[in-house]
């Protein structure tokens, strides 16, 4: 029994959103190097032409398309033309995202909305322009990035954690309605990760010190670091592979043990 081939993704197509930077590009780096072929979308040329030539310096072959995955015509064009560049999407991993760190009582409704759209509307669009080749196939893997904020609140981030509980629903309904179809749904729930969404909460203090926040999450994480967006690849490669064939609605935590951890004493 070859088990290391129960985690090849070669052949299959894998549509990672937001994989210009950050968790995304990782993610998709970790899929590429199991064997899929990546295409990815992001909203600007300038990051997706930077992140071309990022993916082709790692030696991978992925093809970006512009795309505001809030558009639901916009979605179902990309995804027709990876159906024609490349076949159906196999493998979906819905990762773009925004926070907005806004008090509630200081947040608009606006706000909260732009949120709820990009963090969860986006990612019932983007599953539901893909499923239908996935049910004709009788097979397909979604992967939804969720995060601490699908289990816990903190201040300021209330469309965010809405949103990523939101999403963690929404993986447990398309796991539980599709499930038949031989098609799995399970997220992803980083904890703190050093990409361009966290630096604010990383920012050196002008004495020097660092950020309050960072010393928090620091007490708060037994592994006492922040993750890294290398360390969501291997989640991702076996939520994308045959290995997880009988794994549906899972979410499964890459925290460094911040959810089983009450914090270190002062
Ligand atoms: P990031 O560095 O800010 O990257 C976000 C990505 O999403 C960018 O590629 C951005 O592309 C894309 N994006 C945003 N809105 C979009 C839209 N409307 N249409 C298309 N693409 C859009 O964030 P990250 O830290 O890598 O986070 C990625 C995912 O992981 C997010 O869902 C985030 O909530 C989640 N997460 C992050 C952490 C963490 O600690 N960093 C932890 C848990 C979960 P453009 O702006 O170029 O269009
Ligand atoms: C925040 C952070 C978190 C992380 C992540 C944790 O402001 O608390 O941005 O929300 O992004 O979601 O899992």
């Amino acid at each position: 029994m070859d088990i290391m081939k129960m985690f090849s993704l070669e052949g299959k197509v894998a549509l990672v959103t937001g994989a210009a930077y950050g968790i995304g590009f990782a993610i998709a780096e970790g899929l590429a190097s199991a064997g899929a072929k990546i295409v990815f979308n992001c909203r600007s040329t300038q990051h997706l032409e930077q992140a071309m030539a990022d993916y082709r310096e790692k030696g991978i072959d992925a093809t970006g398309y512009i795309c505001d995955i809030t558009k639901e015509d916009e979605v179902l064009k990309m995804v027709e033309s990876i159906r024609s560049d490349f076949g159906p999407v196999n493998i979906l991993v819905n990762n773009a995202g925004i926070i907005k760190r806004i008090p509630m009582l200081d947040m608009s409704a606006e706000d909260f909305r732009q949120v709820i759209d990009i963090d969860l509307t986006a990612a019932f669009i983007v599953s539901k322009a893909v499923l239908p080749d996935m049910v004709k196939a009788r097979s397909g893997k979604i992967i939804n990035i969720c995060s601490m904020m699908s289990e816990l609140g903190r201040e300021t981030v209330s469309a965010y954690a809405a949103a990523k509980g939101g999403l963690k629903m929404l993986t447990k309904n398309i796991a539980s309605e599709y499930g038949s179809y031989n098609i799995q749904c399970n997220g992803i729930g980083p904890g703190y990760i050093a990409t361009p969404q966290t630096a604010p909460l990383r920012e050196m203090q002008s004495d020097g010190s660092r950020h309050p926040f960072d010393s928090f999450i620091l007490a708060k994480t037994p592994a006492e670091r922040w993750g890294t967006p290398e360390d969501l690849m291997g989640a991702a490669v076996y939520l994308a592979s045959p290995a997880s064939d009988f794994v549906n609605g899972h979410i499964l935590y890459v925290d460094g043990g911040i959810l089983a951890y009450i914090g270190k004493q002062p």
